[in-house]
């Protein structure tokens, strides 16, 4: 599977007119329809099944859906998914992270972005028409279906797997053609999959020690039920499976690279209910509680609809759920008793707390370290002409981690990508694609991992011979953006869109862009992407504003089409900043960068750089030393030593 790893971006974004573009995304070209004859898979059984089930789905007194939508989530609406859950990739053979398939009674089509273009065209069948969305002439899923769709008929969706604000989105637009957008309890999808659909994970879930939570989950629920009260909420429904992981200080790994568990949460004043797969509850949950100061009710994973049917009926006022939230949970609440809004959980989460707050600090130097380990490694073996792949490259990194206190597991599958490879924001390697890293390209790594005590994303680009003076011009440009961002002084609670052109003015410039956000929130030992805030050029809906202690990346980039790619991605802290007045009280923020890692001073045009720039990245590079070294000496690692002295040299 492909996985996407720039930018926060729900599939929901597929479908919502708050679009932030994504990594590679472009406006381009005309609409192109794509055929391929040598595709991957042959859909066309599945296809003949689907089409059976649809015609003869109950809709009120008439029989059959005339089409029926596959989105890419799941019942809670993860960006990734558990084998269980690719339906859609089950039903169109193309394995992309992001994409919507909508299956007509004599269609088929997949929507997906730029990022996946090629792919989608060299896996889709013949029966498959590519919607290569993100061009100009190419409509929406809801203005397709509008445009192509008899008035009177009904369109189809499994309510778990489309958030309420999409829902809506398809909704109106199909109102207006006389068309409705009906819900469909039982997948389709799943009737025809039958045996061979993969069983959904149900690992077994690990609870958190509180000198890495920092919270407890008794004082997590009171701040909780402040904002309810605010409010005027008696109860919350929890389904994004992060915040359900951070509230209790579990966490589970059901889904590959995101540490959270299935399962529903219902808060209410005096009752905090979880909905799970009560074989995943730990032995030592009673203790837990214990620690926690607090009783969890513990109920099946089923039985959230029924809890909140009882939840409306007994009680008077409102109950709180996320727009992101299933249109099939949200359904389940009479409109008049919804206050539909970011959780209070998600809010509370993104802010982290002092203990996480250092175990980011304290967990991106271990970090640092493997990273340095793996590029001097690197550029040895490139010395001595050993063969080192995309791959074995990834894999020597991993290895490093590995070697580290508290190492998890990666946080997304490693973009290891040389040359024209790095020009695709969101490749991974695989056996036939895998190419070798030389002197002669450059090479770029974005990677990440979990930690106990924190969660890791950063890019280096580096070349190991002598790059072009585009390729230096690009990359200095990159960074000037980088620390223009990095460096910005800024009043708290601006929306990231607003700083977002801090990191494209140097490419700008000179007509250079990217076509990805710049930012997006890291989890605490969660996912790598998080919101609500974010940093792009797109309106982000729920962006409750930048606040201290918010962690972010800072990753702007150049992508040239077949040639080589450049993104420089650091995380960074917010925090407060000294300034002469204080923006009549509002108060003063700014970052300060935790990932810790040289960059490349090799690929930097000085001239291209002010005094200013110079003298950033040069302390940036004393305080990678100063950190660094020490741990380095203590690991007796001179030869990685040797490496980082050279590449932190002041420029
Ligand atoms: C369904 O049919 C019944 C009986 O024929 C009729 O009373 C009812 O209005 C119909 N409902 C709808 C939604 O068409
Ligand atoms: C959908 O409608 C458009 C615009 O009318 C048309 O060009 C296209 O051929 C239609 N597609 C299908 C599959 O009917
Ligand atoms: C545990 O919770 C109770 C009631 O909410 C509170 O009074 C008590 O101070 C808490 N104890 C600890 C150790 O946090
Ligand atoms: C790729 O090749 C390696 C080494 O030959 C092998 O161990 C691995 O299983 C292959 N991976 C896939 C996905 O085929
Ligand atoms: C600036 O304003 C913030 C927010 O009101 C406040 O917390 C902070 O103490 C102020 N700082 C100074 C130096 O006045
Ligand atoms: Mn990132």
């Amino acid at each position: 599977m492909l996985i996407k790893c720039l930018i926060l971006l729900s599939a929901a974004i597929l479908l919502t007119a708050s679009k932030i573009p994504e990594p590679g995304e472009r406006l381009g070209d005309e609409l192109t329809i794509v055929k391929n004859a040598a595709a991957t898979s042959d859909t066309t059984s599945i296809l003949v099944q689907l089409r059976e089930l649809m015609n003869s789905v109950q809709v009120g007194n008439s029989t059959g859906i005339v089409a029926y939508i596959v989105p890419s989530t799941d019942a809670h609406q993860s960006e990734y998914l558990s084998r269980h859950d690719e339906r859609r990739a089950f039903v169109t053979g193309f394995d992309g992270s992001a994409g919507t398939a909508v299956v007509t009674t004599n269609a088929a089509l997949l929507w997906t972005d730029s990022r996946y273009h090629l792919q989608a065209e060299q896996q889709l069948d013949d029966n498959w028409e590519l919607m290569k969305q993100g061009l100009s002439g190419v409509p929406s899923i809801g203005v397709w279906l509008a445009q192509n769709l008899t008035a009177g008929s009904f369109v189809g969706v499994d309510p778990r797997l489309m958030s309420f604000r999409e829902w809506q989105t398809i909704e109106t637009q199909l109102i207006s053609a006389g068309i409705k957008l009906v819900p469909v309890e039982e997948n389709l999808v799943d009737k025809v999959w039958g045996n061979e659909q993969p069983a959904q994970n149900a690992n077994p879930i690990d609870t958190l020690k509180l000198q890495v939570a920092g919270k407890t989950i008794a004082r997590k629920w009171e701040d909780v039920r402040q904002q309810m009260k605010q409010k005027s909420v008696d109860a919350l429904v929890v389904s994004a499976l992060d915040e359900i992981a951070w509230l209790l200080n579990l966490r589970g790994s059901d889904i590959e690279f995101n540490p959270v568990f299935f399962s529903y949460m219902i808060v209410t004043e005096d009752k905090l209910q979880l909905f799970v797969d009560l074989v995943k509850i730990p032995a030592d949950f009673d203790k837990h509680q214990l620690r926690n100061n607090v009783t969890v009710t513990l109920s099946s994973y089923e039985k959230i609809s029924l809890e909140i049917r009882k939840i409306v009926l007994k009680k008077k006022s409102n109950i709180w759920i996320a727009p992101t939230s299933s249109y099939y949970l949200t359904a389940l609440i009479p409109e008049s008793r919804r206050l539909q809004a970011v959780t209070p959980v998600n809010l509370l989460k993104a802010i982290k707390n002092p203990v996480e707050a250092q175990g980011f600090v304290n967990s991106h130097i271990r970090d640092g370290v493997a990273l340095c380990q793996y590029f001097a490694w690197l550029e040895n073996q490139l010395k001595l002409g050993r063969e080192v792949d995309e791959i074995s490259g990834a894999k020597k990194l991993e290895y490093f981690r590995g070697s580290k206190e508290n190492y998890v597991r990666p946080s997304f599958e490693t973009i290891s990508a040389s040359g024209p490879h790095a020009s695709l924001a969101h490749y991974n390697p695989s056996n036939d694609t895998k190419r070798r890293i030389t002197d002669k390209e450059i090479y770029l790594c974005d990677s990440g991992a979990q930690y106990l005590d924190g969660t890791t994303d950063v890019t280096r680009t580096l070349h190991f011979g002598e790059p072009t003076d585009f390729e230096k011009e690009a990359y200095t440009r990159v960074l000037k953006g980088q620390l223009s961002l990095g460096s910005a002084v800024f009043p708290a609670l601006v929306k990231g869109q607003v700083l977002d052109t801090l990191a494209r003015k140097a490419l700008w410039d000179v007509g250079l862009d990217y076509g990805h956000g710049t930012g997006h929130g890291v989890g605490h030992y969660l996912n790598v992407h998080e919101g609500p805030m974010a940093v792009g050029p797109g309106y982000v809906a729920d962006d409750p504003g930048l606040q201290a202690n918010m962690f972010i990346s800072n990753e702007p980039g150049f992508y040239q089409d077949d040639d080589f790619g450049i993104r420089i991605e650091d995380i960074v802290q917010i925090v407060p900043a000294q300034t002469a007045y204080n923006f009549t009280n509002r108060g003063a923020l700014t970052f300060r960068t935790v990932t810790m890692c040289p960059k490349q001073t090799k690929m930097i045009k000085k001239e291209l750089l002010s005094e200013a720039e110079v003298k950033l990245l040069n302390s940036y590079h004393q305080l990678v030393w100063d950190t660094l070294a020490p741990v380095l000496v203590g690991q007796k690692d001179l030869f990685t030593l040797s490496w980082l002295k050279k590449e932190v040299k002041a420029i």
